[in-house]
């Protein structure tokens, strides 16, 4: 399998994807029993009328991190019984999904935003901040390493995946997504030239939209993109520090 082979495979799987969590099951209720639900929306309605759902989270990292459980659960059903193999990853770790198809291994990683919308809440065609693609001075940094959090070095993978999670805040319905729209694409076709926060260490991709639809990133190959980011003076804090000077005291 190559990397445009991967990208098709999950296109197909994400196609069918429709977004899952509608809201958290909040037990008690008050209802009468036994509740008799004649279809799916007959039941959340039920479920809603009766007091059993309490809304999603709205903050950002809360909501995202559930969208990205409810992605990956999907991606492991649809895939896991077919032609590769599927390993999770931690919860900091990079990737959050790994694919395994034939010795040949796929970093699959999760990016969630937030439509900016304008004063009226109409979207302006922007996610609310720019999706981080990767943090730029450990793994990203020095590829040939194997870090902490991670499977193997990055440099080792036969390609990267992202899958770009996009919905509108909807803070009247309990799920508080509308608009979901799944994307499958390699994380160098869509990145910018921009950091993705001041603070941390972070480098982020375009904001637009359709360039994300269309892969339409600042850079015009993986070769670019590289030498570009591998150039920035990332800062490296003290814990990074030791961890390399550890790695590559191993490799020495
Ligand atoms: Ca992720």
């Amino acid at each position: 399998m190559d990397i445009t082979t991967a990208i098709e495979r999950l296109r197909e799987v994400c196609a069918g994807y429709a977004f899952q969590p509608l809201a958290i099951y909040k037990a008690g209720g008050n209802h009468k029993w036994p509740l008799i639900a004649a279809s799916e929306d007959d039941l959340s309605a039920q479920l809603a009328a009766g007091d059993h759902f309490l809304p999603l989270p709205k903050e950002p990292a809360a909501l995202a991190n559930i969208i990205e459980v409810a992605v990956v659960d999907y991606v492991m059903e649809q895939l896991g019984q077919s032609e590769v193999e599927l390993v999770r990853g931690t919860e900091r770790g990079y990737p959050d999904l790994e694919m395994n198809a034939n010795g040949r291994f796929f970093a699959i990683d999760v990016k969630v935003a937030r439509r900016k919308v304008n004063k009226r809440g109409f979207p302006t065609g922007k996610t609310d901040s720019r999706i981080t693609l990767y943090t730029g001075n450990t793994f990203f940094m020095y590829p040939t390493l194997k870090w902490a959090g991670t499977f193997r070095p990055f440099a080792d993978y036969a390609g990267h995946i992202d899958l770009i999670c996009l919905y509108t805040l909807n803070e009247g319905s309990a799920a508080r997504v509308t608009d979901f729209e799944l994307l499958v694409v390699e994380p160098w076709a869509i990145a910018s030239k921009s950091r993705s926060s001041t603070t941390r260490e972070y480098l982020g991709a375009v904001d637009d939209i359709q360039r994300l639809r269309d892969s339409q990133g600042e850079f015009k190959s993986p070769e670019e993109f590289y030498s570009y980011w591998r150039k920035h003076p990332w800062k490296i804090g003290k814990a990074v520090q030791q961890q390399l000077q550890k790695l590559l005291a191993a490799v020495a």
